[in-house]
């Protein structure tokens, strides 16, 4: 079973992952866990160029191929034979990052990525996407006391610099697209404490494994 996060920043997939992955093995499945940007070796490299501050010069057609490249390179190596040794895959964003980030959020068109990303996934779509949704400004308050917790540096924090309207932008491109993909995207509201967001995605997860 292949299982990815979605959602905007401090929605909290990092949390969530952690109790369903614990939920997997509960049910005797490896289980094995990965992100994008940065699920492969040369993504890892990708990622550094991705999310640097330094890369604020970056045009949205270059930072989607990278996006792009990060994704075809994370299926071959990474995905694909990790679902063909049997363990559930979770990843921590996919697919739809793309659309909603560099399409609904940057402006490009949301179709002409889904076409792209059908090269990148190379018939590797998710079994179930968990769309985790939360209003902008509390999930940015989340990430920033996160980042102030952990003492997380500048390094990453490009898409935190941006403006709240690219993304409420997001959020909403993410409601449109898993409305209109509602078989595959489920939504969960984040709003409630870990083990209250946690019990949505357990009826999500237990749905699709009883289909
Ligand atoms: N991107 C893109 O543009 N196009 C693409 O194709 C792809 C990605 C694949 C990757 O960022 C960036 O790349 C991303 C989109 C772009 N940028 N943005 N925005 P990343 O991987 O560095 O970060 P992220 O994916 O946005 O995740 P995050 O900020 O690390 O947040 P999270 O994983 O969703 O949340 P968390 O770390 O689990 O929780 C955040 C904090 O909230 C933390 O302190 C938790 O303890 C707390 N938390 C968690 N749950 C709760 C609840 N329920 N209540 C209260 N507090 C909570």
């Amino acid at each position: 079973m292949f299982v990815t996060f979605e959602g905007i920043e401090g929605t909290g997939k990092t949390t969530q992952i952690t109790k369903l992955k614990e939920y997997f093995e509960s049910m005797g499945r490896e289980v094995f866990l990965t992100l994008e940007p940065g699920g492969s070796r040369i993504g890892t490299e990708l990622r550094k160029m991705l999310l640097h501050v330094d890369s604020k010069d970056i045009t949205s057609i270059t930072e989607l191929f990278l996006y792009l490249a990060d994704r075809a390179q994370h299926i071959a190596q990474v995905i694909k034979p990790e679902l063909e040794a049997g363990k559930v895959v979770i990843s921590d964003r996919f697919a739809d990052s793309t659309v909603c980030y560099q399409g609904y959020g940057r402006g490009l068109d949301p179709k002409l990525l889904h076409q792209l990303n059908e090269v990148a996934v190379d018939g590797c779509w998710p079994d179930l996407t968990i769309l985790l949704d939360i209003d902008v400004e509390v999930g940015l308050k989340r990430a920033m006391t996160r980042n102030m917790r952990d003492g997380k540096t500048q390094e990453e924090g490009r898409f935190e610099q941006e403006h709240l309207s690219f993304h409420s932008r997001v959020r909403e491109g993410y409601l449109t697209w898993a409305a209109l993909n509602r078989d595959r995207i489920k939504v969960a509201d984040a709003s409630g404490t870990p083990d209250e967001v946690f019990a949505n995605i357990k009826r999500l997860v237990d749905t699709k494994l009883a289909g």
